[in-house]
């Protein structure tokens, strides 16, 4: 562990981005009865949008100003070392194209079909010495073999080899587990051993790689850092490396809506009493649905980075 996590406990500052087909929808759901119904990244579930209707919007997804330069140009003006971004949310939508179904962004969107995201933002973050990570959730709201144990082994499988794609296209340096959690309706059958296995052939297939505790349950032993959320704890549990991860406004997802941004000097403390206390600080952006990083955003990310800057840190 102390080796492949040297950069990390060396780096502490990172980009958390959510980014996915709940993105195109903005935060707000028109229902056909013509009520509006507003959450983020959650809105197929929260809303209650039908399977339909939800692949029906993400067919329209086309996010082509998305622009990895920029998004890491601005991870740089806040002094962040590395980039977590989600290639795959509970919507079970993938951000690269996986060959293992058709329930991504190249297959199914309104996108440029020749341009892969991920790899723009890898090649853009390597030549920045900036890291690149990906989330992955393992709870997945699309994938008809989830819910039911007797065919979970199915959906296991399919989970194993978009990793193993994303391993190997991609090289991430961090893998972000999430949605490993119990649940009803359907409930989630990720059991303990499950991430244990799934831990070990992550290490088999790259040993360098960091991996948070939500691949398993949440103990000491899962992964290699606790994953404290929307909150800076006192310090470290259990000795165990931590990372907090954070929202600038309420949501995670891009909601058109949010105007509740945290301000630069409050972001700065965060970061200071994160790092004081031995963690990192892995502070969230989500860019709309033409792949855009909100302006209110942008603007903390640098006035942090000349707080850090100015203060002899950054
Ligand atoms: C949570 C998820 O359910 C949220 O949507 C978000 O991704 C957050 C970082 O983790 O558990």
């Amino acid at each position: 562990t102390a080796d492949r996590t040297s950069w990390f406990r060396q780096d502490r500052f990172g980009m958390f981005i959510h980014f996915g087909a709940y993105s195109n929808l903005e935060g707000e759901y028109t229902r056909p009865d013509g009520t509006v119904c507003r959450n983020a990244e959650w809105i197929q579930r929260e809303c209650g949008i039908p399977k339909d209707a939800y692949e029906k919007q993400a067919a329209t997804f086309d996010p082509a100003d998305f622009d990895a330069k920029a998004v890491v140009a601005a991870a740089k003006s806040a002094g962040m070392k590395y980039i977590v971004i989600t290639a795959k949310h509970h919507d079970g939508y993938a951000m690269w194209p996986t060959r293992v179904n058709s329930w991504n962004l190249r297959d199914h969107s309104a996108f440029d079909q020749r341009r892969d995201i991920l790899a723009e933002l890898k090649e853009a973050a390597d030549d920045a010495g900036i890291k690149l990570g990906f989330y992955y959730s393992i709870w997945d709201w699309h994938d008809p073999d989830f819910p039911d144990p007797a065919t979970f082994p199915k959906y296991e499988k399919r989970m194993y080899a978009q990793l193993k794609e994303l391993v190997d296209a991609y090289d991430p340096a961090l893998l972000w587990f999430d949605g490993e959690w119990d649940t009803d309706r359907p409930h989630n059958p990720w059991t303990a051993k499950d991430g244990e296995r799934l831990e070990s052939y992550l290490r088999g297939l790259d040993p360098e790689l960091v991996i948070n505790n939500r691949v398993g349950k949440r103990r000491v032993v899962d992964g290699d850092y606790g994953t404290p959320e929307q909150e800076i704890p006192d310090g470290p549990v259990d000795g165990q490396l931590w990372e907090s991860c954070m929202t600038l406004n309420d949501h995670w997802g891009f909601a058109r809506y949010d105007e509740n941004w945290k301000s630069s000097t409050t972001l700065v403390r965060n970061l200071l009493a994160t790092t004081s206390r031995s963690g990192n600080y892995l502070l969230n952006v989500g860019p709309d649905a033409r792949g855009r990083i909100p302006e209110p955003s942008l603007n903390r990310l640098a006035e942090m980075g000349s707080w850090l800057r100015a203060d002899g840190q950054g």
